[in-house]
């Protein structure tokens, strides 16, 4: 069995769940589905980041300890990734034992390689972003490029990791290794970031202590992002756990303001430690609403309880997966996810699964028959073997939209077939032979569009294979090589009732 390893970001606690972390974990949900319909043994991590000066400050501003703000934080998500059905192998937290002895691991053996050296560190630093600055790469108006806030000013002792040695060594991978980092534009931005010169980056601190203790001088703090990379390893149970079968890392779905984390000193801490880098980094692209960024002073973040008020989940997960190329950016609005469900699901969807199961009970019993003849059905048949191909290759590039694309147009093609072959005029004239053909390759299709459409909306897929069934099928047990194909139907076999999916939202 293939190992595939996921991950998304660990979340900082310092915020509570909202669109943006949604959006994450629901598409590395997808895949980790989709790679479990593949017959892979799936490890889908996901997790908090609770250290950090960010955290430490706004915990204090709330008169908490940051363990208390983190475990109020980390109850939301474990109360919300059940209502998206995210089927994760492993929810790790930072301040978990666990954890703290991998980043101290990891960070004796960089040392004794050689890669850490102590000096001192003078340059400006961005709290809300967490990242050190030189004077060079300000703004005019000395503010942080990212996040254009004031930055501090800091000097002080610090451990610093020899970045600088791996920028040739990280470039040849890049080179070498061309799904290494995507997309292709995110993938040129950190060329070019590289080229323009790596300097040894600074890992610890001394100016707050929430955070895991440099080991044997424990004034410092290790830097918050060598500490929250490291879980991609910890939750393995690194160094010597079985789990470590899963590394290197299949893929990390990233945004892409962390992409140069993930992509630069992630790899490079890998490299010095001897360990293999991950396959692959993605860096997904921003939501924002009403054309505005989201944050926490527009109080605009889309919170996923508000939004689930007036949606399923599968409805919200298909959304944001459907109406922007992962990759890019893309605008949140309600009115668009109700365009979305009214034509997709409601009117293509729904509709083919209830005018054929309609069909089918009427004319039939429920009790499908033969295919005697394929003449007439060449271009539906073909279209029904394209769709798996199309959707594995836009799966392997992280491509949902087009994947999603692939199945509708199937079942676009299922209710043009529908209008074509008129079943009712087939019943009517007692043409029975070929009666049979078209329900059995309408239920077929269906049966198909529900395997595939799983990993997106698992729930609506269960209740849509359950009526084709006639019993409740447990969608992740099955194999897409053995099932996932045409005709893998048998005559006699009853089907259920329909049961409407998705109702039209007025
Ligand atoms: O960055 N649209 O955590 P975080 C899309 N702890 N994605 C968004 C978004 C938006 N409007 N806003 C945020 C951290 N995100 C670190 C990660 S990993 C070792 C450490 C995404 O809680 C953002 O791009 O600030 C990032 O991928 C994720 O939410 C976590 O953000």
């Amino acid at each position: 069995m293939a190992k595939y390893y996921i991950t998304t970001p660990i979340y900082y606690v310092n915020d509570h769940p909202h669109l943006g972390h949604m959006y994450t974990t629901v598409a590395a949900d997808v895949l980790a589905r989709y790679q479990r319909l593949q017959g892979d043994d799936v490890f889908f991590l996901t997790g908090v980041d609770e250290h950090g000066q960010k955290v430490q400050e706004a915990a204090e501003k709330k008169g908490l300890k940051p363990i208390e703000l983190a475990d109020a934080v980390v109850e939301r998500y474990q109360q919300l990734w059940p209502k998206l059905s995210i089927s994760h192998t492993d929810f790790i937290r930072t301040s978990e034992d666990r954890h703290k002895q991998v980043v101290q691991t990891l960070w004796k053996q960089l040392e004794q390689k050689g890669a850490i050296y102590k000096g001192v560190y003078e340059d400006w630093y961005c709290v809300p972003c967490e990242t050190y600055w030189t004077q060079t790469q300000l703004e005019e108006n000395d503010c942080c490029p990212d996040c254009h806030r004031a930055v501090q000013k800091v000097k002080e002792e610090s451990y610093f990791f020899r970045l600088s040695d791996y920028q040739q060594p990280l470039l040849d991978y890049i080179n070498e290794n061309l799904d290494f980092i995507a997309p292709v534009s995110r993938r040129n931005e950190v060329i070019s970031f590289i080229e323009s010169g790596l300097r040894d980056l600074s890992i610890s601190r001394t100016t707050f202590s929430w955070g895991v203790p440099v080991p044997g001088d424990e004034k410092h703090v290790i830097y918050v992002w060598i500490d929250a990379l490291s879980n991609y390893l910890s939750a393995l149970g690194y160094p010597d756990a079985d789990n470590m079968d899963f590394w290197p890392a299949s893929v990390h779905l990233v945004g892409k303001d962390i992409l140069r984390f993930h992509a630069i000193y992630w790899p490079c801490i890998l490299m010095a430690a001897g360990l293999p880098l991950p396959k692959r980094v993605f860096a997904h692209g921003w939501w924002t609403v009403d054309g505005k960024k989201m944050s926490k002073s527009l109080g605009n973040a889309l919170q996923p309880d508000d939004l689930l008020k007036n949606w399923e989940g599968d409805v919200l997960r298909y959304f944001l997966l459907r109406e922007v190329p992962f990759g890019s950016d893309g605008d949140f609005s309600e009115s668009a996810l109700k365009m979305r469900y009214n034509s997709e699901l409601a009117n293509d969807i729904g509709n083919l699964l209830n005018r054929s199961l309609s069909m089918l009970q009427k004319y039939k019993g429920g009790i499908l028959g033969k295919v005697t003849s394929h003449e007439l059905d060449v271009e539906l048949c073909q279209h029904m073997d394209k769709m798996p191909v199309s959707v594995q290759q836009a799966m392997q590039g992280q491509a949902f939209h087009q994947a999603l694309e692939a199945i509708n147009s199937l079942v676009r093609h299922g209710n043009r077939y529908v209008e074509q072959s008129a079943p009712w005029k087939l019943a009517k004239e007692d043409h029975i032979e070929r009666l049979d053909t078209v329900l059995y390759h309408l239920i077929d299709l269906l049966r198909l569009t529900a395997f595939y459409l799983s990993p997106f909306m698992p729930n609506k897929a269960e209740a849509m294979m359950a009526q084709i069934m006639n019993t409740h099928v447990e969608l992740q047990t099955f194999n897409l090589a053995e099932h996932g194909h045409r005709g893998n139907l048998t005559a006699g076999h009853e089907c259920g009732k329909p049961h409407p999916l998705f109702p039209r939202m007025i």
